[in-house]
């Protein structure tokens, strides 16, 4: 399954990293398609993906949300000044709310000359208030879905806790492992001891970890990850953190407790966009 699903990934771009990393793509084509099953916990689900599209291969970084930022100061969107943070460059953004990623990824759109996807009224949203309306028609990048984003998770794996099976070990992820769940098989426990150093948040480098099926790095852990809420919906996220147990970093997994939107020092994001452009 795992070698069938590889071939369809397809990397868009690839990003040059310091010496001594590996490179990987910034993007993955995420195909079509119906992903249903049994979850073991979660029972029956089924995911349709009508159109492919291309999500971030990673969590958005640290270093790539200060880049778009630092444009997006002096083109109109003056309100995301000192929004977000980051343990170093490469680890994910984090102390970002919904909203603030709405705004992030029409910047990013517009700094690339895309169209953005994000309207209040009519017009571009680029400052906090009212509720954004999505143009999933737009040829820029966007939060997914909850169905892409757990379509996307699965990695083309069907019914199972996690990206790769259904227990879960720190050699697989950043998270809290917590002996009391018997999904846990991990021989250290509590926060990564990898990362646990220093100051919190104990994030990780992304794709620190393996890729899942589709070639997506840190979909379970490291930090949560927001994902698309229309009008008067919950704005929640998915995947787990650095600080979530082998729980809430499962697949099928909602987090409710997202304080519908708030930032916080466990969430961040990472984009999607329509594919074939
Ligand atoms: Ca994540």
């Amino acid at each position: 399954m795992r070698g069938v699903m590889c071939v369809t990934m397809l990397a868009l771009a690839w990003n040059g990293l310091a010496a001594g990393s590996v490179e990987r793509p910034v993007s993955v084509r995420i195909p079509a398609g119906v992903n249903a099953g049994k979850d073991l916990d979660f029972g029956d689900y089924s995911l349709t993906v009508e159109e492919p599209f291309h999500m971030d291969a990673t969590e958005v970084t640290w270093a790539l949300w200060r880049d778009v930022r630092d444009w997006a100061l002096t083109n109109g969107y003056e309100d995301l000044s000192g929004v977000g943070s980051g343990k170093a460059d490469d680890h994910p953004v984090q102390g970002v709310n919904w909203v603030d990623c709405v705004k992030w990824c029409n910047a990013r759109s517009e700094k690339e000359g895309l169209g953005p996807c994000y309207h209040v009224g009519g017009v571009v949203c680029r400052r906090s208030g009212g509720a954004p309306d999505c143009s999933f028609s737009a040829s820029g990048y966007r939060l997914p879905t909850h169905v892409e984003w757990e379509y996307a998770a699965r990695g083309g794996r069907v019914g199972k806790r996690y990206p790769w099976g259904d227990t879960i070990s720190q050699k697989q992820a950043n998270y809290y492992s917590h002996a009391g769940d018997t999904n846990d098989v991990s021989a250290t426990r509590g926060h990564h001891p990898e990362y646990a150093k220093a100051a919190m948040p104990f994030t990780s480098p992304v794709a620190s970890f393996e890729p899942n099926g589709y070639g997506l790095y840190d979909v379970a852990g490291n930090v949560w990850e927001w994902c698309w809420a229309p009008k008067g919906a919950s704005r929640t996220f998915r995947g787990g953190s650095w600080d979530a147990d082998g729980g809430g970093v499962r697949c099928g997994y909602r987090s409710e407790n997202s304080g519908n939107g708030e930032k916080s020092v466990f969430g961040g994001f990472r984009c999607v966009r329509r594919a074939g452009q």
